[in-house]
């Protein structure tokens, strides 16, 4: 029996206006399936002790470091979406914290205003606000969100009576004059971040913020390439885990505390010491995000003996694969390099996306996988109708290939549990 908790801080949530108990309720339950989900591994990396104890500050002491920085007059800022320059926002002295939902136990708040059929992810990050029911959401200066999907950018428009919203136009396709228009839209991000802030970024304020993400981008990029190895030093669940820690901690400690993982994790390939085994199927996952908590698929595949190595996904390698130019000068120059960086995610939002077809299957090879499965969420219109080219892209390469749509309900748990285990049966052989 785990004696793992996340801990309460009741005094917190009240000043911050939340349904405090409810909150609580959902802190346990969340705090039982981390255990569950996690504690129960074997040969777990000391370093991931970090991590660990993250999740049980996550409803406090993260919450109280946002609180500080908003009293010194620092922006804190939410976002949900990787294509929102969290540069900007850094260089402004600000934080930037990513309030995408991933749990089902906000979903029915949303539920009593949004239409039933529409993105989990969506659901529970508006379900998040409507309940009161996270810090986060409850804590920052105002939210920006985009116009990357319909059920995002509609929900903007009924969000914005609960906390302020503003949205950045990001346009479907990349051409020059698309690219133009997002251009525009990066420099009005950051006229309304120094507004909060009360000054403006200078260009020595944007270097250094640039520098900073990308050492941050390094650290998630060095991760990633050791769990290629084979055997993986570290189980893909630990991997999604700090994937998704990455967009609420503290940048500058986050890449220490994941490049000190890292050097432990050179170690342990020296010593040919693996998670879970030397014989597990390897496995990458591409798709749609996978939000703090949800580590459904995780759980799944591992949890039939195999191993996670890659997570194409804006929790995952969209978030960190590109760098921005550091060698550029001047505030122009380095705003249009951040654009230019920014452009290189391949969301299935824009068409024509060859670039991702190929981006997977690179991920693929680099990887060192045996197979890809293929998530979507539910009612996920652009990953999932992108599924066909992603499919018709692993045949021709002959790669071992299965889709999943799936929600944040356990109702599909024991059919799912079915497939992946034929999947993982057909793959390992
Ligand atoms: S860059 S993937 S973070 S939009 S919310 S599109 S799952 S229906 S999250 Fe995303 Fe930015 Fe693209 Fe990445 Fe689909 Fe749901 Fe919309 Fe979603």
């Amino acid at each position: 029996m785990s004696d793992f908790e996340i801990k309460p801080y009741p005094e917190l949530w009240r000043s911050l206006d939340m349904d405090v108990e409810r909150f609580d309720k959902m802190r346990l339950m969340m705090g039982d399936m981390f255990a569950k989900s996690y504690l129960g591994q074997q040969n777990r990396p000391a370093a991931m002790a970090y991590f660990d104890n993250m999740i049980a500050e996550i409803h406090g002491g993260r919450v109280k470091e946002l609180l500080a920085a908003k009293a010194e007059g620092r922006p804190v800022i939410g976002t949900f979406c990787v294509y929102i320059p969290e540069e900007i926002v850094l260089a402004a002295g600000g934080i930037c914290v990513g309030l995408c939902g991933g749990s089902q136990g906000s979903v029915p708040d949303a539920e009593k205003i949004l239409p039933r059929n529409i993105c989990p992810m969506v659901k529970s990050a508006f379900g998040f606000k409507a309940g009161r029911i996270c810090p986060y959401f409850q804590a920052v200066d105002f939210v920006y969100g985009e116009t990357t999907c319909d059920a995002k950018k509609k929900c903007w428009e009924i969000l914005d009576r609960m906390v302020p919203t503003y949205v950045m136009e990001i346009p479907q396709c990349k051409q020059p004059r698309d690219i133009a228009l997002w251009n525009e839209e990066v420099r009005d991000f950051k006229t309304k971040v120094e507004e909060v802030a009360g000054r403006a970024i200078t260009e020595a304020d944007l270097a250094q913020a640039i520098k900073v993400m990308n050492g941050k981008r390094r650290a998630l990029q060095r991760l990633n390439t050791l769990r290629h190895h084979s055997p993986s030093p570290i189980s893909g669940k630990d991997g999604l885990l700090i994937e998704q820690i990455a967009f609420y901690d503290e940048p500058l400690r986050f890449t220490e505390k994941v490049n000190a993982l890292c050097d432990e994790l050179e170690e342990r390939i020296k010593a040919r010491l693996a998670v879970p085994g030397p014989k597990a199927t390897r496995i990458m996952v591409a798709g749609t995000p996978m939000a703090l908590p949800n580590w459904k698929i995780h759980n799944l595949v591992e949890g039939a003996g195999a191993v996670i190595v890659n997570e194409e996904s804006c929790i995952g390698t969209r978030y960190f694969k590109d760098l921005v130019d550091e060698n550029v000068t001047g505030m122009e120059a380095m705003l249009t390099a951040l654009t230019d960086r920014y452009k290189e995610i391949d969301c299935s939002c824009f068409t024509p996306n060859d670039e991702r077809i190929t981006q997977v299957v690179k991920e693929f090879r680099d990887s060192g996988a045996q197979g890809i499965i293929n998530y979507s969420l539910q009612f996920c219109h652009t990953y999932n109708i992108e599924e066909v080219r992603i499919r018709e892209a692993c045949e021709a390469e002959s790669i071992p290939y299965m889709f999943i749509e799936s929600d944040y309900s356990p109702e599909d748990l024991g059919q799912l549990q079915t497939r992946v285990e034929a999947f993982l049966e057909q793959v390992g052989g």
